[in-house]
Order: C-alpha cells, then sequence, then structure tokens
C-alpha cells in the first residue's frame, strides 16, 4: 500500500536502516510478541542485537551512537512500532529520552560513562517525570532534591516509568534550590540505598512493556550525579520532544500493521458469496485507513525535514503526536472491525496494537494536552488552567 508513491521520498540509506530493524522484528521479535504479551513480560534478551543494528541513540552523535538522520531514526522507530508499541517505548525511554538527557545536560564524564553503554544496551536506563499526582501538570512535581554537603538528598514517588525496574540508571527530575523551586535532572543509580522500582500490574496495554513506580526515600546522590546543564521543566520537556518525535513515526507502524493485517483478512474471508474486501462498506473503512496512514507519512516526513534544518517547533510535534496517535487508533479499530470476532484474538495482532494505542494516545503528553499545545500556538493564549 504505497497510494502516494511516499517511498519515492526515502533515499537509499533510509531505506536500508528501515529494512534492516523491519527484518529484524519480523525475525526475532514477533515469534514472541503474542507469550510476552499474554505473561506482561518484555524480551530483554533481545536488546543487544537491536543495539548492533544502531537503534538506541541513533540520533546523537560520537559516543559509539549512530548519528543519523530525522527520517532514518523516525523510520526504526516506526518498524519497532510495526511489532509492539511496548518495543518502541523501550527503545524511546533508552534513547530519545535517557540518552538525550545525558548527552543534552550532562557532564562530559556522564557522556562517556553512559552513553557507549546505553547505545550497545549493555546498560538500561529509565525517565522519571510523571508523579501520581502530577501527570499533565509536571511542573507541579513533589519530588525533592535537597542539596546537602557534597551532594543531594532526594525524596519523592515516580509514577507509570517505562523500564523502571529493568533500569541500571534512573533519570530523575525534582525539584531543588533554596525555595525547592528549580527543577533538575539527576541520575540516580540502581542499588542505591532508598532507591526502589515497583512494578505496576493489572495493565490492559502495553503489556509487553515493563511499566514501575519508583519510590525515593533519603536518597543520597553525590554532587556529580546532578546534570548540571538541566535548568527548569523545559529541559525535561527538551527529552520529550525527541521521544514524542519517535511517537509520530512509531504509531504509522502500527496502523500499517493493523491495516495490512485487516486488508489480507478482508480478501479472503467470505460472507454472503464474495471476500468482505467486495462489500462497499469495508472498501470504505479500508480506504479510510489508507488514506490516513498516507496523510501520516507526509506529515512526518515533512517535520523530519523541519527537524534536520533545525527549525522544528513543539507545536509542530504536537500537532503530529495528536494527529498520528489518534489516526492510528482509528485505524486499529476499523481493522478489528473488520475482522469481526477474530479481531479480538491474540492469533491476530490487530487487538493488541489497539490496546497499546490507548496508552500512546495518553503518554508523552496526552492528546488533550498536544490540542492545548497547538491551541496556544494559533490564538497565543494558553487555556491549560
Ligand atoms: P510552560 O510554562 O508552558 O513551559 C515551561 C518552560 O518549558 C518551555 N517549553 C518547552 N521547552 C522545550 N520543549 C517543549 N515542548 C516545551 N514546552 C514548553 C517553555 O517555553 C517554558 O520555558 P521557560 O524558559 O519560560 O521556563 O509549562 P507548563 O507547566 O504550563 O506546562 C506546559 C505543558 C502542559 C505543555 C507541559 O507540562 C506538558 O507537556 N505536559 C505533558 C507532560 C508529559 O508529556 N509527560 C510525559 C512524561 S514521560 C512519558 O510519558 C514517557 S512514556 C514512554 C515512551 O515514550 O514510550
Ligand atoms: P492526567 O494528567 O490526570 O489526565 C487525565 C485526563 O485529563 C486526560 O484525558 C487529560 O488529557 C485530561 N486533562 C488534564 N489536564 C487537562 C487540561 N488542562 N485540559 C484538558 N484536559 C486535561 N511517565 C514518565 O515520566 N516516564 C515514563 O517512562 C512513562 N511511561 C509510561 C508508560 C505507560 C504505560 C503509561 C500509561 C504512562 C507512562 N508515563 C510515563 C506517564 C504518562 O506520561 C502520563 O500518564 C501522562 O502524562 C498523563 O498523565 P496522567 O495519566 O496523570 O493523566
Amino acid at each position: 500500500m504505497d497510494l502516494y508513491a511516499n517511498e519515492q521520498l526515502l533515499g537509499p540509506e533510509e531505506r536500508s536502516v528501515r529494512d534492516a530493524v523491519r527484518q529484524f522484528v519480523k525475525a526475532e521479535f514477533m515469534p514472541l510478541v503474542r507469550r510476552h504479551h499474554r505473561e506482561g513480560t518484555f524480551p530483554i534478551e533481545i536488546a543487544p542485537r537491536l543495539a548492533a543494528l544502531g537503534v538506541f541513540g541513533a540520533h546523537l552523535k560520537g559516543y559509539g551512537c549512530a548519528g543519523l538522520g530525522a527520517v532514518s531514526c523516525g523510520l526504526i522507530m516506526q518498524e519497532l512500532e510495526r511489532g509492539d508499541s511496548g518495543l518502541r517505548s523501550f527503545a524511546s525511554v533508552q534513547s530519545s529520552l535517557c540518552m538525550t538527557a545525558i548527552h543534552q545536560f550532562g557532564t562530559e564524564a556522564h557522556k562517556q560513562e553512559w552513553l557507549p553503554r546505553l547505545a550497545k544496551a549493555e546498560r538500561f536506563a529509565c525517565f522519571g517525570l510523571t508523579e501520581p499526582d502530577f501527570g499533565s501538570n509536571p511542573s507541579g512535581m513533589r519530588t525533592t532534591a535537597r542539596e546537602v554537603n557534597g551532594g543531594y538528598v532526594l525524596n519523592g514517588t515516580k509514577m507509570w516509568i517505562t523500564n523502571g525496574s529493568i533500569a541500571d540508571v534512573a533519570v530523575v527530575w525534582a525539584k531543588t534550590g533554596p525555595g525547592a523551586d528549580s527543577i533538575r535532572g539527576f541520575l540516580v543509580r540502581k542499588g542505591t540505598p532508598g532507591f526502589s522500582a515497583r512494578d505496576i500490574h493489572g495493565k490492559f496495554s502495553m503489556r509487553a512493556s515493563i511499566t514501575s513506580d519508583l519510590v525515593l526515600e533519603d536518597v543520597r546522590v553525590d554532587e556529580g550525579d546532578l546534570l548540571p546543564a538541566s535548568n527548569g521543566l523545559k529541559s525535561a520537556l527538551a527529552c520529550l520532544n525527541q521521544a514524542r518525535y519517535g511517537i509520530i513515526w512509531g504509531v504509522i507502524g502500527a496502523a500499517r500493521a493493523c491495516f495490512e493485517e485487516a486488508l489480507d483478512y478482508a480478501k479472503t474471508r467470505v460472507q454472503f458469496s464474495r471476500p468482505i474486501a467486495g462489500h462497499q462498506l469495508v472498501q470504505e473503512k479500508l480506504v479510510r485507513m489508507a488514506t490516513e496512514i498516507t496523510k501520516a507519512e507526509l506529515l512526518a516526513l515533512r517535520l523530519a525535514s523541519l527537524k534536520d534544518g533545525g527549525q522544528v517547533r513543539p507545536a509542530q510535534i504536537s500537532l503530529a503526536k495528536m494527529n498520528n496517535v489518534e489516526i492510528a487508533l482509528d485505524v486499529a479499530r476499523m481493522a478489528r472491525d473488520i475482522m469481526g470476532a477474530n479481531g479480538i484474538l491474540d492469533d491476530y495482532q490487530t487487538i493488541r496494537h489497539l490496546l497499546n494505542l490507548e496508552t500512546v494516545k495518553t503518554y508523552e503528553g496526552t492528546h488533550n494536552i498536544h490540542l492545548l499545545v497547538v491551541g496556544q500556538a494559533l490564538t497565543g493564549i494558553g487555556a491549560f488552567d
């Protein structure tokens, strides 16, 4: 399905990066995903082989990172999420959130210590911004970092943290300074006394992904564990820009997986003496799905060129995150409908993608928050509170 010949907009290097990740996901991840989805686990053992493809820190230069352009980075996320949103999430957190935080706000010693190991998946990382009482409005966070002789003492709880219990290091955002009014990032190592991670169970979405609470009780970190260039909520939001960019591409992969599955199904499922693909109402759905996927790809490609040109603005990222996740959810729902009762079985991928996309609509800024960011850009009036 390439009605607009979007493939022609990709260069040979971009296609080759995409095809390598696609092949890996098909051969090494797809045989595992149903079991992990059923059991609520993540196949961490595949991470080093993904690392060998240059997936982690692909957008960064130096420190063992691939330094790829925006389209290639987007296509990597697309192919990971074609497999499962949990796989893309794992990479988004390691790469777009944590490696970006260390690269942008860390010292040279932080970069030397962490980036090559995270790039090779010898170490894992998580990103702690959300709290039980502060999701969409992280500026209200209660986690504090009190300055003590030669370091800081952290107290607070972070909630809904992807990779939390498997991470060797957590990028934790906390309020510090004399009035505890300045948000800054800290590196908290696994095993630091007072620091623990508890997995969240009972999820009906993102089942093949580890999600945890982080508890910080009088956690002492050294002065050198502060990310010194972090300065305010805007530093955390700068990392989110990179991860949201990955989601914009990622959900196209999930949508394509659902579309392709539904199209195949519709061509072979016979009702009323003909394949259901021959019924007008089914064709209407297939056409809507293909149209929205095509538009989402063009939006992502335009954003990539703005990004490579260093011109991308947060409102542009918000517009595309809001749009592409919404259309991916619509595509997944239509695909599930076309597949009738089989559409709810995990013998097929569609229901898993549909359930995952409910999370993708919420995290990295909810649909409503991105709508309000675009609304603010259009009107000049913030309508958040
Ligand atoms: P506001 O006063 O608007 O902004 C504070 C400062 O930040 C600047 N800023 C940005 N900077 C960089 N990138 C952006 N996207 C930025 N948006 C705003 C802004 O200019 C300002 O700078 P300065 O110099 O004046 O200090 O802040 P606010 O408190 O009113 O909040 C704005 C809002 C609601 C848009 C923001 O809080 C927000 O985006 N909320 C959503 C929270 C969120 O997305 N959380 C995600 C947690 S991580 C996650 O979900 C990982 S999921 C795993 C995976 O990715 O797979
Ligand atoms: P709330 O902020 O309570 O929002 C609830 C509803 O109210 C939403 O519909 C929202 O749009 C709406 N709403 C809120 N404010 C407004 C407003 N001003 N105007 C209109 N509507 C509004 N966080 C991390 O820090 N790190 C992670 O690794 C991470 N991983 C996650 C993994 C999973 C599986 C999930 C589900 C979440 C994860 N999150 C993570 C948290 C995620 O970023 C938050 O869930 C998200 O920011 C929304 O916060 P909330 O769930 O508290 O919803």
